[in-house]
């Protein structure tokens, strides 16, 4: 760690947050006296936290009508992986990186794994992108990539997922995370049962290549790119798919994936039950797709799926599933976004931590509804900030990562030597 920042410069910056963050943090421990919770215990879960960034998420995203650049923008994986790491060095607690092949690909990927390793990163789940073609070959994935019609360009996709498991291995990574814009726009276009047919076969094929100690993650989307239908739309197609395949194959949450005031808690409940919970992406909605910012929008619901994946019954499992933000930043600096978010995720995950079992069950065999109520919203209105403080002051990360960010004025440093002109994609990813 702090390779990208120099660690002077945040203790330094620290010192003048000190006196109110001691003030703070001594009301915080009155609070977990009261609640009867071990404050060793609360900070061991947080530190062992990992939430990975997506390489994507550094660079500015843009909507389908354009995309805004700002400054200093990394132009390639080398630099996006060392923002990544000043994002880390600040909170301490996004020590990964989720790469997308072919957007990351490089001539050598030892090097590159070298390079994360020096800024103390290491390499968390592949994604493979089959959602747009790279060259100009026949075989387009305009209607279809493992789910296609034509042989002939299932297993180009097919070869393309095995391209990323060979890439993954050299990196350290553990598992391939798998999402697919195959579906249509018109009723009949395709048959419904064999895209899902031709898909399950394809993914047996990836299956077996999966080195032992992988897993491979199937998200799923309601809609778009494809209007009309989608291959894997949901939880249960995605289910289905992962218990055809084997154990290592395993359900992913995007919570921007799915339709309006859908009960997305309720579906990580389910997906524990089933043992088939493997991973998130984390970001936020209003209408569909909108990759908003972790948080920004409805941060109880954040706080209500960290309460399913922690609870006595979960918690056991809580580190096995991975974490990672997915989220398009539009009009913002990525940077200072992917800090908030990471931010607001720990923040739902404290607080639910707040919240006793026990209690709930006792209070849920009473029928008492406002009790029930009552105990999830105080969990809810505590401010855990200081403890998120504290364990950042404790390990030197920032106390306020956002303000020390801004001091080191990063973007305007980068924008002198980042002077490449970025291929310009618009399109939310
Ligand atoms: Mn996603």
């Amino acid at each position: 760690m702090f390779k990208a920042i120099d660690q002077n410069f945040i203790e330094k910056n620290n010192k003048k947050f000190l006196k109110d963050q001691n003030k703070d943090f001594e009301y915080f421990q009155e609070k977990l006296l009261k609640l009867k919770l071990n404050l060793g215990l609360l900070k061991k879960k947080v530190f062992e936290f990992n939430l990975a960034l997506p390489s994507w998420g550094v660079g500015t995203g843009g909507t389908r009508f354009a995309r805004f650049p700002g400054i200093g923008e990394p132009t390639n994986i080398f630099e996006k992986i060392e923002d990544c790491a000043v994002i880390n060095d600040l909170t301490g607690s996004t020590s990964s990186i989720s790469p997308h092949f072919p957007w990351d690909n490089v001539s050598d990927y030892s090097e590159l794994k070298e390079h994360a390793t020096h800024y103390g990163l290491n390499f968390d789940l592949i994604n493979s992108n089959t959602f747009q073609d790279f060259s100009n070959s026949k075989s387009s994935y305009k209607f279809g990539s493992l789910t296609n019609i034509k042989k002939k360009i299932r297993e180009k996709a097919i070869e393309l997922n095995i391209d990323c498991i060979k890439k993954g291995k050299i990196l350290g990574s553990k598992g391939l995370t798998v999402w697919l814009g195959d579906g249509t726009n018109f009723p009949g276009q395709q048959s419904f049962s064999k895209s899902l047919e031709n898909y399950i076969q394809s993914m047996k094929v990836i299956y077996k290549k999966l080195p032992k100690d992988w897993k491979i993650l199937i998200e799923y989307k309601p809609y778009e790119p494809a209007f009309y239908s989608t291959v894997i739309n949901d939880w249960g197609t995605s289910y289905i798919c992962a218990k055809e395949l084997g154990p290592k194959a395993l359900s992913l949450i995007d919570l921007g994936h799915h339709l309006p005031n859908t009960n997305i808690e309720m579906i990580v409940s389910r997906l524990l039950d089933l043992n088939k919970l493997g991973g998130f992406h984390f970001n936020d909605s209003h209408y569909g797709d909108d990759d908003l910012d972790t948080g920004s929008i409805n941060p109880f619901r954040l706080f209500l799926i960290f309460s399913e994946l922690t609870n006595k019954k979960n918690f056991k499992n809580f580190n096995k599933i991975s974490y990672m933000i997915d989220q398009s930043h539009n009009v913002t600096d990525p940077i200072e976004s992917l800090i908030q978010s990471t931010d607001e995720i720990l923040n739902a995950y404290i607080k639910s931590l707040l919240i006793n079992s026990d209690e709930l069950s006792s209070l849920q065999q009473d029928n008492d509804i406002i009790g029930i109520n009552n105990l999830l919203k105080n969990a809810f209105n505590t401010d855990v900030r200081s403890l998120i403080k504290q364990i950042r002051l404790e390990n030197n990360n920032s106390i306020d990562p956002i303000n020390t960010y801004r001091k080191l004025n990063y973007k305007k440093t980068k924008s002198k030597v980042r002077t490449k002109k970025i291929f310009s994609l618009s399109g939310i990813v």
